[in-house]
């Protein structure tokens, strides 16, 4: 049995060894020089690619010309890019001099962008041509430290990313890591409540979840894996960029979602693996263009990142009998895999990843036996070490024997398979992007006209949900719901737009201490 008799349940899987002394650039570069003439990153725009062997060698130039602009261990530098090649460059280099690689979504506005690299201390931002004018009027503003301003490509008054591309090397540091406590990378997410937190995830656990999904997943160099879901966030950051160098493969970029686009490249790549999110697996089960594309090269789609309906899967499989569809759970927190189903189970979770423990706990902490609905808490090497300058946020949610408490309802039943249920925390999840209430009703609660606001989200088929806000007007205002939505629209990326609409009320129904409560709310209004 995979339960103890404690309620702990563990993978089904065998435990491996997990080397705590081996910094990720040198798990990185063992690769690179194992598969080293194979093509490891690809463009589907424009079919530049490096091979593992040219991933390592531009790192290290990358590296050394990184160390000889003063970068160093502990320096955080930001990245405002959509995806290509030397995105994977840039995250290599910054691996081998310590420097710690924090990323942004590129369609975040002005002040999205200003928060991250203020909040980060960023001492540099590396954007394409298309981004310069946002990132312009980001940094000009006080307590911004930037120091240098990179662009992949060229635009005046940023450096080219070329002049760290054509470094002779030798400034190569050999930078003493300590992979348990060096901070790799440093996404962000709002975790259980408020605004979004730096997460620090060291080159251990980074390197611990690239080898825990390849304990369940095997990849081959016959893999073609597709680089559709953005590098910022931790998905395409940790799984899809990553899988492919577990077992030589190659994944191939794509800048942004467009249906043609998307289906061209698994067609003409002959893609074998492709990681994606639940609307992209309705648009392939559903979407009358996919029949015209032959896409029989699919092998296996892994879902991840929000949950995945039983009936989608079902439709899925109607049309690609022959392609795998697995679901994986995790978070940002988690570097970010806990589970990954390849048992096909309709809308479960699966076993978890090896040397991974969970438990579910009722609101008293106790520890429930299967069956039991409550909080999924989880522990394993992949757990972060914490929030960025947040020890009170960290300490919420990580219990000092290492358990790591998700915020997700679910249970597991007693063959120890996991099934999440719904959301215990604020989060609002917009096509698997992550929208922050606290962040909408900070931005709303600016607005002259709104006394009080709570933002939810509301459940939508093809979206998963859409924030919508419920707001309480000042006196005498005569403020309406476009005016509002518009205001939003103006001022944050576009999937965290009010689409859910407004609702005016009376009264935002609060604890004695002010917390929303957001069931309230729920069970009233939705
Ligand atoms: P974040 N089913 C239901 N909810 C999910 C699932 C899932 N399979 N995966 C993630 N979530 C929700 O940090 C859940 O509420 O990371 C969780 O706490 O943006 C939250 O999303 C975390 O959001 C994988 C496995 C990606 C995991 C991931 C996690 C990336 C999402 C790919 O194969």
């Amino acid at each position: 049995t995979l339960i103890g008799p404690d309620n702990v349940v563990r993978s089904h899987l065998p435990d491996i060894n997990l080397p705590t002394n081996v910094p990720f650039h040198q798990f990185l570069f063992e690769k690179c020089d194992q598969y080293k003439s194979l093509v490891a990153v690809e463009e589907f725009s424009n079919g530049q690619s490096y091979t593992f062997g040219q991933l390592k060698e531009k790192a290290i130039r990358v590296a050394s010309g990184l160390h000889r602009l003063g970068y160093r261990k502990g320096d955080v530098i930001s990245v405002f890019s959509t995806n290509h090649i030397n995105y994977s460059v840039l995250m290599f280099a910054c691996a081998a001099t310590g420097v710690w690689f924090s990323a942004v979504n590129p369609l975040y506005k002005e002040d999205e962008l200003r928060y991250q690299l203020v909040h980060s201390n960023s001492k540099a931002v590396f954007t394409t041509a298309s981004f310069v004018s946002t990132v312009t009027a980001a940094v000009r503003h006080k307590g911004i430290q930037i120091k240098d301003l990179f662009v992949f490509g060229e635009a005046e008054g940023f450096r080219p990313f070329q002049t760290l591309l054509d470094d002779d090397g030798r400034m190569f540091p050999d930078v003493d890591i300590n992979p348990v406590e060096d901070v790799f990378v440093l996404p962000y997410s709002s975790g259980t409540t408020g605004l979004p937190k730096g997460v620090m995830l060291t080159h251990y656990n980074c390197m611990a979840n690239c080898l825990q999904i390849a304990a369940s997943l095997h990849t081959s160099p016959e893999d073609r894996v597709i680089g559709l879901l953005p590098l910022f966030h931790i998905y395409g950051m940790i799984v899809v960029q990553f899988t492919v160098l577990l077992g030589g493969s190659s994944v191939v970029y794509l800048p942004k979602f467009e249906p043609e686009t998307f289906l061209s490249c698994l067609q003409n790549k002959k893609i074998t693996l492709a990681h994606l999110v639940p609307p992209l697996v309705v648009f392939l089960a559903k979407h009358p263009l996919v029949s015209q594309y032959n896409l029989t090269s699919l092998r296996t789609i892994l879902c991840g990142a929000a949950p995945l309906g039983s009936e989608i899967t079902s439709e899925f499989q109607k049309r690609f009998d022959k392609t795998t569809i697995n679901q994986g759970y995790g978070m940002t927190e988690l570097s970010p895999v806990a589970s990954l189903d390849t048992t096909n189970t309709a809308g479960s979770i699966g076993h978890l990843v090896v040397n991974t423990l969970a438990k579910i706990v009722n609101q008293e902490n106790q520890t429930l036996p299967p069956g039991g609905v409550g909080e999924i808490c989880v522990k394993g090497p992949q757990v972060m070490k914490g929030y960025y300058k947040n020890k009170q946020a960290t300490d919420e949610m990580i219990e000092p024997s290492g358990w790591l408490h998700t915020g997700d309802l679910g249970y597991f039943t007693k063959d120890g398979i996991l099934f999440t249920q719904d959301r215990l925390k604020e989060l609002i999840k917009f096509k698997a992007f992550q929208v922050p209430p606290a962040e909408l009703e900070a931005l709303l609660l600016g607005h002259p006209d709104v006394q009080d606001v709570a933002v939810l989200g509301v459940p939508d088929l093809e979206c998963g949900e859409l924030p919508k806000a419920f707001v309480v007007k000042k006196p005498g205002s005569k403020v309406n719901e476009q005016e509002l939505v518009k205001y939003v629209e103006d001022r944050v990326s576009p999937t965290k737009r009010l689409r859910g609409g407004v609702q005016f009320i009376e009264e935002i129904p609060k604890t004695a201490s002010g917390k929303i409560l957001r069931r309230v709310i729920r069970e009233k209004y939705l």
